[in-house]
């Protein structure tokens, strides 16, 4: 009876979907995963087979790590959409929180193939009764306890007597005796029912998913980070209902394209400025981060982390910062613009080059699966010869609604955790050819001049796409405006 909110669980911000874009075998799919708001609870995936007819689609349910990775359920078949023969849909139950795949079996013209998707299932929070609703349900409450009362009293009273025959004194003071002991049984059965009650919907509520909050704080330009654990403390205090490897842990982050922590600065409200960082791990859930020339203002802030289970939590903070008192080169990896314009179409980069996103007219809807092309023109306005990987793909993109409320972190393979799709690839039932030809196209190299990220927007609004690739050596930033139409 605890209806639950459709919030977002984890992974991203406000963007509970997992959106994939993979091989099984031969067949190219886009996969998307709608995973429950409450656990126990029914996942909805979606699978599109690109440019051939597929005969079978089974989907199961897998854990991603730990025992149950090795004990595969019986699948289910996927049912081929009646107007779309490419599409096939499902629905999976998943029965307890943390780190979970869904395996993907196909057969078609060109064979067998399997997939893995790696998703990650936690219950939002839970919403209160409704009061009619409540009202209702305590008025036929009330006729059960009367009703119940008044069988036990005439029970005992009238249903021992001839037709017609009067109960004497002593059979009604036997009678009233028992039906105010019944009624006090009753009464106590309903009292520790409401006991009972409250505190498995406490227990329930505590068990709910809460959006970590990092903890920041500057100290001239290095930024201090220290993650925060709010579910530790309620997910330990039920040890019997969750299996170990579900407790989160800040002890037991790993690498996700070669980072920890992937760190997100955009300065709100004009978003003008995008910065993706990788702290340095000071000890366990400490961080710091030498801060670039960033301009003055206030910023939002996303930090993306993995957990060894293949759990992904992004954390967020707010921080104001002042004029940068020195300037420090950007190393590594770290990349950002201080002076983005942003635009529905082209987004001017250094070297007169333009990235350019390949959109139709049609307009953006919400919670739908489709691909955000960009084409990198050279400064000729010719297809781009020089890009690069950047941390092992051709492209990262930032997906952040313009209230700061949904920030998704995108790749070409889609918005799942690419450390949990590591894991999920690798202890599979899948033998190793298929593993290996998955994660080559999963990974799959600069190139070409485009770059394309599976994904949908969870709800309408008005949005920001930051769009990061390299070339040359350098890596750059574009930055496009979205309006997704209610
Ligand atoms: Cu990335």
């Amino acid at each position: 009876m605890l209806l639950l909110l459709p919030l977002s669980a984890s992974a991203h911000v406000g963007s509970p979907d997992f959106y994939y874009d993979g091989y099984a075998g031969p067949y190219h799919l886009l996969v998307t995963v709608r995973p429950p708001a409450v656990i126990p609870g029914i996942a909805e995936i979606q699978i599109r087979v690109i440019s051939t007819q597929l005969s079978r689609v089974e989907i199961l349910p897998m854990r991603l790590v730990g025992q149950g990775a090795k004990l595969a359920p019986t699948p289910d078949v996927a049912e081929r959409s009646g107007s779309d023969p490419q599409l096939f849909t499902g629905k999976l139950w998943l029965m307890s929180r943390g780190s979970w795949k869904v395996q993907i079996n196909v057969e078609g013209p060109q064979g067998k193939g399997e997939a893995a998707v790696p998703i990650a299932a936690a219950s939002a929070a839970s919403l209160r009764m409704q009061k009619s609703l409540g009202i209702l349900l305590a008025g036929l409450g009330l006729l059960l306890v009367v009703g119940l009362v008044g069988i036990i009293g005439a029970a005992n009273r009238d249903a021992v007597l001839e037709p017609g025959v009067t109960p004497s004194p002593s059979q009604r003071r036997r009678g009233s005796i028992i039906t105010a002991a019944a009624a006090t049984v009753i009464v106590i059965v309903v009292v520790l029912g409401n006991f009972w009650w409250t505190a498995d919907a406490s227990h329930t509520a505590k068990l709910s998913y809460k959006l970590p909050h990092v903890q920041l704080s500057l100290a001239a330009n290095v930024l201090q980070l220290s993650l925060q654990n709010p579910n530790d403390v309620n997910w330990r205090q039920y040890p019997s209902e969750l299996e170990d490897l579900d407790r989160i842990r800040l002890t037991d982050l790993m690498e996700d394209h070669r980072h920890k922590l992937h760190l997100f600065l955009v300065r709100m409200p004009d978003m003008t400025s995008f910065w993706h960082l990788h702290p340095n791990q000071e000890n366990g859930p400490e961080f710091f981060q030498v801060l670039p020339m960033l301009p003055a203002g206030h910023y939002r802030v996303f930090a993306d982390i993995v957990h060894k289970t293949g759990f992904p939590e992004t954390q967020v903070g707010e921080i104001d910062l002042p004029a940068a008192p020195q300037t420090t080169p950007l190393l590594g990896d770290d990349a950002g613009a201080a002076q983005l314009t942003a635009s529905d179409k082209i987004s001017q980069l250094s070297d007169g080059y333009r990235m350019v996103w390949e959109r139709d007219s049609a307009p953006l809807k919400a919670n739908q699966a489709i691909w955000f092309r960009f084409r990198i023109e050279d400064s000729k306005g010719l297809p781009a010869t020089d890009l690069e990987d950047y941390m092992g793909m051709a492209g990262h993109a930032a997906f952040i609604r313009d209230d700061g409320r949904v920030f998704a972190h995108v790749h070409p393979a889609g918005s799942i955790s690419m450390a949990a799709a590591e894991l999920a690839q690798g202890e599979g039932t899948s033998d190793s050819s298929t593993s290996s030809k998955g994660m080559s196209a999963m990974n799959h190299a600069a190139a070409s001049a485009e770059v394309t990220f599976p994904y949908g927007f969870p709800s309408p609004g008005d949005y920001h796409i930051f769009v990061q690739i390299k070339h040359a050596g350098r890596i750059e930033t574009g930055s496009f405006i979205a309006h997704v139409a209610n």
